[in-house]
């Protein structure tokens, strides 16, 4: 077993994004690609001498491979420990947990998320900090200043280590524990929720539908939910994690998880349906002719965050990203708690949570969580509505119902336009953001122009300042649209509009959200000229 340093040069456009750096896949397995962004990650973050990581990824295609890789690198560069899931598999929460539960210094995720995989797919890695979340833009900056400046990296030459068995071994002189994905994950469950509810609700003959969509959650919805708490066996279906995610897009959402959709819209639907992503840490709620918007969702489970055991004594504020509807901020308000607004991501709610100002978290792309790992958490959300359902014995749609008669009903929708020519989605956001200072005062489709800006956050934990994180506009009356660019995409761009008008009227609060927000769509293509810039006449995705 020799170390070996190797020569090597900066590559271009390894700039993490919204989490992480990610990419096609043959772009990942280019020779010394990873190689160079996981040595770039070790000396941006002072080195990995001494220091003990935490290492899994969702299965997709190059997961087994990029993990051999990496743990030769940490042997080389000197790291202590390093502790993998079995078959170096851990959703990206049970990382999270295992991360803050063991103390480690950090740990690395193999993942793409919501992105496809496969040899043709994404592929992505990230580097999460000592508290569990994703690195802030402080670490991430430090890691791309390395990638462009490295000249060398080092590894062992080494043969396969095994993943497949329990247990410790050593590789060179660091140790690796390989270690079961579950179970820490489903203990912290328990520690949260009242199983005891969850279960006599299942023993009632409640009947629910998780699809795991060929992803990670598979085997914890499968421990938790049919062995753990009762679902009865057959419950979570596309269970068992495939490299290509069965050919399919693990994003859970009405379009990607559209079999899943269609049963609870027919006569077949059980009482409750549910999807995870690729990694495991964003979440759909589905009611039996019910879908629950992810921003919906979120300001329900803040709303009924007392019935959960770990969050009995009450919320300590609440936050959402800027674009996620403000349906939220109206249960803060009632509760008399603060509401953060952070920009798009959740590297940007670690502050907040660690400095005990927020409890709950969440944003309009299918993702909640809470304190009790930093990232956000699709099955613990899944669980979160379980055991609402079961202490509150009604269904989705009455808890919709109930929810918008009392706080009125945000009614939200996303369009996304993907693979955008670059130039032509900059052309676009640069024209609309040149004309922020006219707009005030401007009628489009009889709204009035409150106000427009371009969102920047300042952190009340450290301080720090994000510019240039979406253009939003503001009508009088509560409507809002927000354009922004996404940072996952890895072909050419993707421009995403977030739609959002308010409803109190009692009668109107039924309606499709499509519908309800006509107005606000064509006020949208009217500021933004979609269409013109674009040649798009409609969006590839809506949710
Ligand atoms: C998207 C979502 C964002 C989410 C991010 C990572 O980012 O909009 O809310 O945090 O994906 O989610 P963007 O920059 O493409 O809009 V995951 O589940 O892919 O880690
Ligand atoms: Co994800």
């Amino acid at each position: 077993m020799t170390r070996q340093v190797v020569a090597t040069s900066p590559i271009e456009g390894q700039k993490p994004g919204t989490s992480g750096l990610r990419k096609k896949t043959p772009v990942f397995m280019q020779p010394k690609y990873l190689e160079n962004f996981v040595q770039a990650i070790f000396n941006g973050t002072g080195g990995a001498a001494g220091k003990t990581y935490v290492l899994g990824g969702d299965g997709r295609y190059f997961n087994d491979r990029a993990a051999q890789v990496i743990l030769r690198m940490a042997a080389a560069n000197g790291a202590r420990k390093v502790i993998i899931g079995q078959n170096a598999l851990l959703s990206t929460p049970a990382a999270s947990n295992l991360i803050r539960k063991r103390a480690t210094d950090g740990g690395i995720i193999m993942s793409a998320s919501h992105n496809p995989g496969g040899p043709k797919e994404d592929f992505g890695v990230k580097f999460n900090t000592a508290n569990g979340g994703p690195a802030p833009e402080g670490v991430t900056e430090a890691i791309f200043a390395e990638t462009k400046s490295l000249s060398e990296y080092a590894i062992l030459e080494s043969a396969d280590v095994d993943l497949a068995t329990l247990g410790t071994t050593m590789l060179g002189e660091m140790e690796i524990e390989v270690v079961d994905p579950v179970a820490d994950y489903a203990e912290l469950m328990e520690s949260i929720f009242d199983f005891g509810a969850i279960r006599a609700l299942f023993a009632s003959g409640f009947t629910l539908r998780f699809d795991a969509m060929h992803a990670i959650t598979g085997p914890y919805a499968k421990a938790i939910l049919e062995e753990t708490l009762g679902a009865a066996e057959g419950s979570v279906v596309n269970a068992v994690p495939s490299p290509d995610f069965g050919g399919g897009h693990p994003d859970p959402n009405p379009i990607w998880a559209k079999e899943l959709m269609d049963l609870m819209f027919s006569s077949e639907a059980p009482d409750f349906g549910a999807a995870s992503d690729g990694d495991g840490d964003r979440n759909m709620i589905v009611g039996r002719n019910a879908y629950v918007t992810p921003s919906d969702s979120l300001a329900v489970l803040a709303a009924n965050a007392s019935l959960v055991p770990a969050y009995e004594g009450g919320l300590k504020g609440v936050a959402r990203s800027m674009p996620t509807s403000r349906a939220l901020d109206r249960v803060a308000e009632s509760l008399g708690i603060a509401c953060y607004e952070t920009p798009t991501g959740w590297k940007f709610f670690g502050n907040l949570l660690d400095a005990g100002r927020a409890t709950l978290c969440g944003e309009e792309s299918a993702g909640t969580g809470s304190d009790h790992v930093r990232e956000k958490d699709g099955l613990w959300a899944v669980l979160f509505w379980l055991n609402v359902l079961a202490v509150r014995k009604q269904s989705v749609e009455e808890i919709m119902a109930d929810h918008w008669a009392r706080f009125g009903r945000n009614y939200y929708s996303r369009h996304d336009y993907e693979a955008v020519d670059s130039e032509a989605a900059n052309g676009l956001m640069n024209a609309l953001r040149t004309r922020l200072p006219n707009q005030p005062g401007r009628e489009v489709e009889g709204m009035v122009i409150e106000a427009a800006d371009e969102f920047a956050y300042d952190d009340p934990v450290d301080g720090s300042r994000s510019e240039g994180q979406g253009i939003r506009i503001l009508f009088a009356g509560g409507g809002r649209i927000v354009f922004r660019l996404s940072g996952t995409g890895t072909e050419g761009a993707t421009l995403r509009v977030y739609l959002e008008k308010v409803e109190t009227e009692v009668a109107a609060l039924q309606d499709n959200p499509q519908n309800a927000l006509s107005g606000i769509i064509s006020a949208a293509d009217k500021l933004a000229e979609i269409r013109a810039r674009t040649g798009r006449n409609a969006p590839d995705v809506i949710t």
